[in-house]
């Protein structure tokens, strides 16, 4: 019987080690599950950049320099909203507009936003399945230094997550349910896979949804996580100051106590093998190895030892 395998997943990280995991894996043996916390509604347009940054990394389609939007991209509509004196912070290519009027024009007929990801990733030819964890409004909201409170783009593009964090709150979570099969495939999981993903806005607001922590946590045994944190520090965005805010330690030992009441081994870089002990002393199994993905044959290696972390 082929292992079946769950991965919780933000954006870029995640996107990478799943690329990886397509070539160690026949891809209908895989489920991710997507944060929709990043969601945000820009010229009337509902855009969802962890599901389009999965969607677009695993078809070979992705922007591999921003780790964003689409390859070969150009901007002609951005230019044009520029000289009208549109909003233009954030930056959204001719052809990524495209999947945002699909997305928004579907969801305005009332197809869910599990749907319309199915749909959009059949298009893209992704073997594997992709689930926004919700498809209820979820939306990640920040206090910053001075008490003001704004949205994710707003801290992570606009402000360019070069701000000091107070607070984190996932607006909606109260009434989000888990999307059509998101528990079904925790419960079902031979490994569940924590992707390096920011622990506070991209691995929470996953559990924030009403039954997911729950449903983790039942399946603590089974659970593996990467560390985005390498050597003290994020590879990408703001994980590790995040967390420092949120009164953990940016480090692989801070990672451990945040996951450790719903992870059972973590995965961790060659540069903090020195801290493995640290790591088990939270209760928490811990497995050395390369965690830099800088290619997908270093994506597929980590994959490897990331899903014989249980054998
Ligand atoms: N990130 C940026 O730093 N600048 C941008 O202008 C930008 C535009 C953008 C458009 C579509 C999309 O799907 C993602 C985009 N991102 C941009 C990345 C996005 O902010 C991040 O992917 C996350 O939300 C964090 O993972």
């Amino acid at each position: 019987m082929r292992p079946v395998i769950t991965a919780l997943a933000g954006g870029v990280g995640a996107a990478r080690l799943l690329r990886g995991m397509v070539e160690v894996v026949p891809p209908q043996d895989i489920t991710a599950i997507v944060n929709v916390g990043d969601d945000t509604d820009l010229h009337g347009l509902h855009i969802s950049p962890d599901l389009d940054t999965v969607l677009y990394t695993l078809a070979d389609a992705i922007n591999t320099e921003t780790g964003w939007g689409l390859a070969d991209e150009s901007w002609r509509v951005m230019e044009s909203l520029g000289k009208l004196g549109g909003v233009t912070w954030f930056n959204l290519g001719d052809q990524d507009l495209a999947t945002h009027l699909y997305r928004t024009q579907r969801l305005s007929e009332g197809v869910a936003l599990g749907t319309v990801t199915a749909e959009l990733a059949e298009r893209f030819g992704l073997g594997l399945r992709l689930l926004p964890v919700t498809d209820d409004r979820l939306r990640t909201r920040l206090q910053i230094e001075g008490g003001q409170e704004i949205g994710f783009q707003e801290y992570f593009v606009k402000l360019r997550h070069d701000v000091a964090v107070e607070a984190v709150r996932f607006d909606g979570s109260a009434d989000a349910r888990p999307g059509p099969g998101v528990l079904a495939a925790i419960a079902e999981a031979d490994t569940v896979v924590v992707c390096p993903s920011n622990p506070v806005v991209s691995i929470d607001p996953l559990l924030a949804v009403p039954g997911i922590a729950e449903a983790l946590a039942a399946r603590r045994d089974q659970v593996v996580a990467v560390s985005p944190i390498v050597a003290g520090a994020a590879l990408k965005g703001p994980a590790d100051r995040l967390l420092v805010e949120m009164g953990f330690e940016s480090s692989v030992v801070g990672v451990a106590r945040w996951y450790a009441p719903w992870v059972s081994t973590l995965v961790i870089d060659e540069a903090d093998a020195g801290l493995a002990s640290a790591v088990e002393a939270e209760g928490v199994r811990c497995i050395v190895a390369p965690t830099i993905m800088s290619d997908v044959a270093k994506s597929a290696a980590l994959s490897r030892v990331v899903l014989a972390a249980h054998d």
